[in-house]
Formats: C-alpha cells, sequence, structure tokens
C-alpha cells in the first residue's frame, strides 16, 4: 500500500525547468554560444555546478575557467533564476496539482518534497506550497545530486516510512533513477520518452487521483 508520495519541484509541482532553461541559455548566449532546449533536457534534475558543466561542454569550454571563475558563472545564472522565479503566483502551481495533494490528504497520504534545487523553500513559498509538505528535502539539506537517492531517501526516513510504500513523482531520467534506487516506485510526469523506466507515466495531474495511482501502483 503507498503511504508516502515524494514529489519533485521543477517541472512536476511547477514549471520553473523553463526558466532554468532560459537563465543557462542566457548565460551561454552572453558565452558566444547557443544551447538548445533539447540541450536544456540533461540539465533536468542535475545540481547547479553540474548543470553548469553540461552547458560548458557544449560550448568547448569545459575547461576554460578556474573554480572561482565557475562559482562567478553559477551565481550570475542563478541570479537570473531567481529573477524569473520572482514573478511567480499561486497560480504557476501546474494544472491538477493542488486537487491531487488535497485527494493524498484526504486517503491520509503523507507528502514530501524531494528536490535537487536550493531555491526550493523560495518557489514553494511563492506559490504557497509549503503547508502542503509533512517533509521537506532540498538541495539545501542534501548535497550528493539525483541520480544518487539520498534526496528522496532522507524524505522516507524523515517520515518512518519503508521505502517500498513511497512513490515518487519526478520528470527527469536522473529523478526516475535515484527513486529506483532508493528502492521506491515511480510516476513520470510529462511524458517525455526519457522517463520509460518509470512504474507508470502520467501526462499532468489533471484528473489524477489516489484511485488512480493505487490501481497501478500498489
Ligand atoms: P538550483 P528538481 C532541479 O530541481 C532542477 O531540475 C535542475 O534543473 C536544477 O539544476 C537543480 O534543481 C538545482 O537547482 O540551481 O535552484 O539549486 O527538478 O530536483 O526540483
Ligand atoms: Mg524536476
Amino acid at each position: 500500500m503507498i503511504t508516502c508520495c515524494i514529489f519533485d519541484l521543477d517541472g512536476v509541482l511547477v514549471d520553473t525547468a523553463r526558466f532554468h532553461y532560459r537563465a543557462w541559455a542566457d548565460m551561454a548566449h552572453d558565452l558566444g554560444f547557443e544551447f538548445t532546449p533539447e540541450q536544456g533536457e540533461a540539465t533536468k534534475g542535475v545540481s547547479r555546478m553540474a548543470s553548469l558543466d553540461i552547458v560548458l561542454c557544449v560550448g568547448g569550454m569545459e575547461n576554460r575557467f578556474s573554480p572561482e571563475e565557475k562559482e562567478r558563472l553559477a551565481a550570475e545564472k542563478n541570479a537570473r533564476y531567481l529573477n524569473y522565479v520572482s514573478t511567480m503566483t499561486p497560480d504557476d502551481v501546474l494544472p491538477g496539482v493542488r486537487a491531487f495533494l488535497a485527494d493524498l490528504k484526504r486517503n491520509g497520504v503523507k507528502i514530501a518534497l524531494g528536490s535537487a534545487s536550493k531555491n526550493a523553500g523560495t518557489i514553494l513559498d511563492r506559490c504557497a506550497l509549503r503547508d502542503v509538505f509533512d517533509a521537506i528535502v532540498d538541495g539545501t539539506l542534501v548535497s550528493r545530486a539525483k541520480p544518487d537517492p539520498v534526496v528522496f531517501s532522507k524524505g522516507a526516513e524523515l517520515l518512518g516510512i519503508a521505502p517500498e510504500r513511497c512513490v515518487v513523482f519526478e520528470d527527469a531520467a536522473a529523478g526516475i533513477e535515484a527513486a529506483t534506487r532508493a528502492g521506491m516506485r515511480s510516476v513520470g510526469v510529462g511524458g517525455d520518452k526519457l522517463l520509460a523506466r518509470a512504474t507508470m507515466a502520467i501526462m499532468t495531474f489533471e484528473n489524477f487521483t489516489y484511485d488512480a495511482l493505487c490501481k497501478t501502483i500498489d
């Protein structure tokens, strides 16, 4: 029986993946190369510094910057990203998410966040989502990035729930792999073919219910 649902943030509950992409693409443009949306897929669920390496590699600049310069580039990207985030409101929570979270609460299911982002708290507050969570694990609490399972296993541990009773909702291949490594089932959100390894897939949370989840995963 599923007693805990663990949610990735970017790309699952809110559409901040497009802000991450725009901020990286702006940085790449300033450095003199283009970073396409397809190339941006590889940064989903990946930590900030690992994402920077992916972007620099696309531009053939992986060995060009010192560690200090890379820290500066990452900080500039984050400032751009936060500028986009500052426009967010509770209306930016993706369709069907609030209804599904309320359905979980009604069924006594625990709700956790498992995000690689150091900005997760800011986003939860802007979108009035923080109070929904029984446990919040984000990039300020864990340093090992997905596909390391810690971002999900830590949430289950905080709530005292066995991994086999947890389901992870993810939009990134690295996150599905992290869930599998944590011994948890997973739901791939968004229909990307990179999510084929998830236990089940949904396009959006619209009309999705705890009953429907349990019919496929139990
Ligand atoms: P930050 P998630 C991840 O969040 C994003 O998918 C990924 O693109 C980003 O690089 C990472 O957070 C770190 O974010 O720079 O805000 O600390 O999908 O795990 O919720
Ligand atoms: Mg994500």
